[in-house]
Formats: structure tokens, C-alpha cells, sequence
């Protein structure tokens, strides 16, 4: 069966879901998105990401014609309309088809589509045993640039760092802010297990203010799990005795090594594991029903 796409409004077959090559989404960059989960029926956080959609829109001048009620809604469609259960949606707001040319006000109308498909995951392996991670050279770009708060469609810095860290036999790879302090991975925030404690970098270091990396501070909270943030350089990493990392695609992954070191003994921590297992728990008994 096809897929079916929603598409300005419609959902369409897979093949009829076009975009224009004149659409600055392609051209430039110029859009925004979101990747969102779904577990046994219900969608995970969809206000939350809904509502972070809309500020990525504000901050770069977008007008969204639609509220948010309403974008849940065609999300909630979307995947009614592919009969899924468990998956992963992709929702992109691109600024339109214009002229070329920079000017975005030549591109009248915003183009928004929305894609549910099943999802790769990490194998269970790595949930088990941890991922290895490597520094990459390409950073986080300073916030005088467009926030990284802004979930836009130029995605070439992280990819290129995805692209470093592969290269060196790694999963994922760490970007480091422009002051050379930790920011986040390329696409998962990341965590250390201190003394028992739960450390983050603060989201102004240059890392996307995850909705996973929101539920951790829910947790942590609900555990009896201090937790707290604060700037970081490769040295807390190397010297934590757990630490992982969280995102929509990786869940609650843990990680294992960095830069050839062992972070602890090597192995995914107490406290690590019982995150990953609590967070399953959340995704499984909260969220937005689809049917
Ligand atoms: N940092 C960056 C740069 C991201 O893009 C996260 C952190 C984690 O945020 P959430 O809200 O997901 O906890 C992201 C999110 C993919 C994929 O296809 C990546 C993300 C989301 C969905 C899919 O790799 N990144």
C-alpha cells in the first residue's frame, strides 16, 4: 500500500506528494521541522512539538496559518490515514515556492507536509551495551547565527559531523560549542551521571532544547534523581561515571566511550538504566491517542 502523505492540506499518495523546485525549503534551507514519535496508538509530547514548531517559526518570521490544535489534528490524521500504531512522524514546514532569490517575502505561502512511516532504530544491542561517540571537528554554530533552538531545515552542520563520526567507527559524534565547551550530539542531547547525580549542559551552550531532553528533567524529578545543568568540557565527559544521551530518534540511549575512553567502567550505568527503562515506561502510558 502507499503511503499517504499529508500535503497543504490534502493527503495524497506518496507519488503525488511534490514539492516545487522553486520552494525555499529546497533552495535555501528555509523551513522548519519536527520529528515526533508514536507508541502502541498514542503520540508522544505532540503539544510539546507542535508548540516548538511554532516558535521555530516565530524566530525565523514564518506566519503559520494554522493554530496549534489544528497542526496536532493533521498529525493525528496523518497517521490514521497509514493505519499505524508504532512509528515515527516527520512534520516540515517549508517557506514556499518564490523567485530565486533570497527574499523570503517573495514566497507567499508557507507549504507544510507531514510524513508517518515506520522507523529504524538503534538495534536493542546498543541499549544494552552503549554507544562508542567521538568529538567531531565541525561545532555547533554560535549563537549569533541563526539559535540552535531553531529546528531549521539546514541541517548540514549535524550532518556533516554524522558524517566525521561514522568515518571514525563511531555511532555518534559530540559538537562542541564555539568556545569549545560541550553542546549536544548531532542529533540527541547528551547527559552525565555524576556522584549519582544527573548533569545536562544548559540549552544557551548551543543545543536544541530536546523534548526527550525535557522528559528526563520530568523523571529525574519523579525518581528522586538530582538533576541539574551546567557548562561542560570533554574533561566532565571523560570523567563522568555514566552518561547518555536522549533524542526522539535514540530514545534513552547510553553511552559507553569517548574519544577511545571508557566513560566509568565502560558499561551502561545504574542510573542510565533505570532512565532508559522509566522513559519506556512514559512512552507507553502517556500520549496523545490516535484512534
Ligand atoms: N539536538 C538536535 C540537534 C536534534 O536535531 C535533538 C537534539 C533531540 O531533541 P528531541 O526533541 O528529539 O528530544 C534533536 C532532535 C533523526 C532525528 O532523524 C533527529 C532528531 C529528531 C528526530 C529524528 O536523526 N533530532
Amino acid at each position: 500500500m502507499s503511503r499517504k502523505i499529508w500535503l497543504d492540506g490534502q493527503l495524497v499518495d506518496e507519488a503525488d506528494a511534490k514539492i516545487s523546485v522553486f520552494d525555499h525549503g529546497l533552495l535555501y534551507g528555509d523551513g522548519i521541522f519536527e520529528g515526533i514519535r508514536f507508541y502502541e496508538g498514542r503520540v508522544f509530547k505532540l503539544t510539546e512539538h507542535i508548540e516548538r514548531l511554532f516558535l521555530s517559526a516565530k524566530a525565523i518570521l514564518m506566519t503559520l496559518p494554522w493554530t496549534v490544535e489544528e497542526v496536532c489534528g493533521f498529525v493525528l490524521e496523518t497517521v490514521k490515514a497509514n493505519g499505524l500504531r508504532d512509528g515515527y512522524i516527520r512534520l516540515v514546514v517549508t517557506r514556499g515556492a518564490g523567485d530565486l532569490g533570497l527574499n523570503p517575502y517573495l514566497c507567499p505561502t508557507p507549504s507544510m507536509f507531514v510524513i508517518a512511516s515506520a522507523i529504524t532504530l538503534y538495534p536493542e544491542e546498543f541499549y544494552q551495551n552503549g554507544l562508542e561517540v567521538v568529538t567531531c571537528g565541525t561545532r555547533r554554530p554560535t549563537p549569533a547565527s541563526v539559535s540552535p533552538q531553531v529546528k531549521s531545515l539546514n541541517y548540514l552542520n549535524n550532518v556533516m559531523a554524522k558524517v566525521e563520526a561514522l568515518n571514525a567507527g563511531a555511532k555518534e559524534g559530540l559538537m562542541l560549542n564555539e568556545q569549545g565547551f560541550v553542546a549536544e550530539c548531532t542529533g540527541d542531547n547528551v547527559f552525565v551521571v555524576k556522584d549519582g547525580e544527573v548533569i545536562t549542559p544548559p540549552v544557551s551552550d548551543g543545543s536544541l532544547d530536546g523534548i526527550t531532553r525535557q522528559a528526563i528533567f520530568e523523571l529525574c524529578e519523579e525518581l528522586g534523581i538530582g538533576i541539574r545543568e551546567e557548562t561542560m568540557t570533554r574533561y566532565d565527559l571523560y570523567t563522568a561515571d555514566e552518561a547518555f544521551l536522549t533524542g526522539t530518534a535514540a530514545e534513552v540511549i547510553p553511552m559507553v566511550k569517548l574519544d577511545v575512553r571508557e566513560i566509568g567502567d565502560g558499561k551502561p550505568g545504574i542510573v542510565t538504566l533505570k532512565l532508559v527503562e522509566a522513559f519506556r515506561n512514559l512512552v507507553r502510558t502517556t500520549g496523545t491517542e490516535i484512534y
